[in-house]
């Protein structure tokens, strides 16, 4: 297949590009693109640029960054096609974003199917528009609507991209067909090209605010504000200087870590689905889901099915409890509607047809899947998977929502274990993105293509995980949370530390995390663990002093912040001083250089043991993890990305370090040790799992 189509038709010139799945602009489309228009234009009066498929482009290819420029570069070829002698005529579907759209911008006419979205998402990967974007786009639109869309990312409705005049026609039909009228129509009105670059410099405004506000709101990442002074450039200085500006802005940005660890996110994204396990397996019918169980996390998981089209049956105790449960929802659902997530109308729907409340299992008879979000204790959940037993269809799915027991453990209480899986949802579950899919010994390949399934349908990241401790992400919290407190027994406050990751880059310090959770729920994991215990393991007790005194956090106004306004707190760092002093120990300073060294290096260190242990099947299973459920920051690409940027011989040289005051809890991971020996990296493994 050739990567641009060219046909005459009349003396229209329609050039399809044909680069599945998603038409990106590839070498081999650039230089296909510029064959068809010479030759359109030596044989036609107009030429139309389409997309085959599901899409027009949707950006350059983004598996070339990093790898050296092949000519013609994406930004000559929209200067060729704009320089062209011939009125050239965009006609878009799907999405033309990136790359995409700045092709289209380089047309001198655009037409658009009404679904049609248009965007330019380059700082989503680190990157800004370097294809004349920061350029053109302003001069359509002015500086300040083409900045809304350039530092967000965010593609917008064929409607509104007609307003801001980046469309001059939305047409009912197929791409073809309203590409070959618009040409046609053009050519009977006697219009020519039509340049964007020959059009006025959009009126300046106040770019430093813009440019001080992208950085804000970056929190470390610089692609925003990089844009906002290209942009600049597009008021300032003459179009092709503009656009030189732009190529030496875009060209530091793409040799940026940040955007090495963006597309990192990008790829790693879509590669959690791909399991050889699941390969021509089909999923199990889900329409109905029994919820059992309507706390936080219960009433979230039915809300997130309610928003999905599910019909959900939720269970309680009693009639009292059910009813509870059923306005949690409601609430829940309420907000999806102030986000505008829902319409009021589709709400009344929802919540009258599709959702009903029960106190008897008999009422789940009927659910093709069950999802148990119980009490976090054994015995309970063994209790309720042993009475599901008796209630559910056959082929039902049950699902444990469990956060860290054992799966093995509560399928061998049903006589259906192949039916069993576990569902991990992370609190608000109707808002967090991630599912982590845990696979038990028995449990059927049509089950766990049922759970990715679900995922798809609630628009979650689902990450497949093994049995252990904690699955893949609350493994490596509870390693990196034994780091951090250690660092506080020995001098360091919370408050540094929670100041010095979220400088780093984390949505919260991990302490501002614990508030949120409750402190309730570490106490119960300590409890639960103690026997097991490692005799050398260093426990502080400052966590549990808080506990005995009723601070669990943010719901009990009071755990290491006070609350409302998280303020810190005078007697926290008494109790915690009083701890050092019946252990002996002298006070040191950290400085939050180190604080981020141990807490990255426990983090990696515990990961590796992850990926070793077969929990997650590749180091880019531990990056969505910790991206989509832990709050670390996308533009470092996951921990993973990150230590194979920092070098893993540096990493390992971190955790020797450390292993001198400690040498039980900084033990090298193998696997880590392996890899250095080895010159090679965690992506060395990605791509080896990928063969
Ligand atoms: C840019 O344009 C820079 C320019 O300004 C300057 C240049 C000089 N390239 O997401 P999906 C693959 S930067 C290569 O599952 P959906 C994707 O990996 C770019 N591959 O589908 C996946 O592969 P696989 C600006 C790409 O329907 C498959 O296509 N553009 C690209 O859910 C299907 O993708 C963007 O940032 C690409 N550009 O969503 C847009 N895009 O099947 C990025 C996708 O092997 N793309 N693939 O896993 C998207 O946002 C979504 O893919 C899209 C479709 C909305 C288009």
């Amino acid at each position: 297949m050739t990567a641009v189509r060219y046909e005459l038709i009349d003396n229209i010139a329609l050039l399809t590009i044909q680069n599945p799945p998603v038409n990106a602009a590839s070498h081999a489309v650039r230089a296909a693109l510029l064959n068809g228009l010479e030759k359109a234009e030596r044989e036609a009066k107009a030429a139309v640029i389409l997309g085959d498929g599901r899409t027009f482009v949707a950006g350059a290819d983004i598996n070339e960054f990093g790898k050296p420029p092949m000519a013609p570069i994406l930004p000559d070829a929209c200067n060729r096609i704009e320089a062209s002698s011939l009125p050239v005529i965009a006609a878009l579907h799907g999405t033309a974003l990136g790359g995409g759209l700045e092709l289209a911008l380089s047309a001198h006419y655009r037409v658009a199917v009404p679904d049609t979205k248009v965007g330019l998402p380059e700082v989503t990967l680190g990157i800004m528009p370097g294809a004349g974007g920061t350029q053109r786009l302003p001069r359509l639109t002015g500086a300040e609507a083409a900045l809304k869309i350039i530092t967000t990312g965010r593609p917008i409705s064929a409607d509104e991209a007609l307003k801001l005049s980046i469309l001059d026609k939305i047409e009912n039909g197929n791409p073809r067909e309203i590409g070959l009228q618009y040409a046609q129509a053009i050519l009977n009105d006697g219009k020519g090209p039509r340049p964007i670059s020959a059009m006025p410099s959009p009126t300046t405004i106040d770019f430093d605010s813009w440019h001080a506000a992208a950085l804000a709101k970056g929190k470390g990442q610089i692609a925003a504000a990089t844009a906002v002074r290209a942009v600049q450039t597009a008021c300032e200085l003459p179009f092709f200087d503009g656009l030189k500006r732009e190529r030496e802005l875009f060209s530091n940005l793409m040799a940026s870590p940040q955007r090495q660890g963006l597309i990192h996110a990008f790829f790693a994204e879509r590669a959690v689905s791909k399991l050889p396990e699941l390969e021509g397996v089909a999923s199990r019918d889900i329409k109905q889901i029994g919820v059992i169980g309507g706390g936080t996390m219960g009433a979230g998981i039915a809300t997130a099915s309610l928003l999905s089209g599910f019909q959900v049956v939720l269970v309680e105790r009693d009639e009292n409890a059910a009813q509870k449960a059923r306005s949690t929802v409601e609430k829940m659902l309420d907000g999806a509607v102030q986000r505008g997530k829902l319409s009021p109308e589709t709400h009344a729907k929802i919540t009258q047809d599709a959702f009903t409340t029960a106190s008897d299992y008999t009422a789940i008879s009927t659910a093709d899947m069950i999802i148990e979000a119980v009490f976090e204790n054994m015995g309970v959940k063994r209790d309720v998977f042993a009475a599901l037993d008796k209630t559910a269809k056959p082929g039902a799915v049950l699902a444990s929502n469990t956060s860290y027991l054992d799966i093995n453990e509560i399928a061998s209480s049903t006589k259906r274990p192949k039916d069993v899986i576990g569902l991990h949802f992370f609190s608000p579950a109707h808002v967090m993105k991630l599912l982590e899919i845990v696979v038990a010994d028995a449990t059927a390949p049509d089950v766990t293509a049922t759970g990715f399934a679900l995922a798809k349908r609630l628009r979650k990241v689902a990450v497949r995980a093994g049995v252990c401790d904690g699955f893949i992400g609350n493994r490596i919290l509870a390693h990196y949370r034994m780091a951090v407190d250690n660092m506080v027994l020995d001098g360091a406050s919370p408050y540094q530390v929670d100041r010095a990751l979220t400088d780093f880059g984390m949505a919260m310090g991990p302490y501002a995390v614990s508030d949120l959770a409750g402190l309730d729920i570490g106490w119960a994991t300590r409890k639960r663990k103690a026997p097991n215990r490692d005799p050398r393991e260093r426990v502080p007790s400052f966590a549990d002093r808080l506990c005995e005194l009723g601070r669990f956090g943010r719901k009990t106004g009071r755990g290491y912040y006070i609350y409302p306004n998280q303020k810190e707190d005078p007697e926290v760092l008494q109790i915690i001083s009083e701890e050092r002093a019946d252990q002996g120990i002298t006070p040191r300073d950290f400085t939050d250089d180190e604080i981020q060294r141990r807490f990255m290096a426990a983090m990696v260190n515990e990961a590796a043991r992850v990926v070793e242990d077969g929990i997650a099947r590749r180091p880019l299973d531990v990056d969505v993890t910790m991206l989509f459920g832990y709050g670390f920051p996308r533009w470092r690409g996951g921990p993973m990305k990150w230590a194979d940027m920092q070098g893993l011989d540096t990493v390992l040289h971190n955790i020797h370090t450390f292993a001198q005051d400690d040498d039980w809890f900084w033990q090298p991971a193998p696997l880590l040790e392996k890899l250095v020996t080895q010159g090679r990296t965690f992506d060395d493994l990605n791509k080896k799992a990928a063969l």
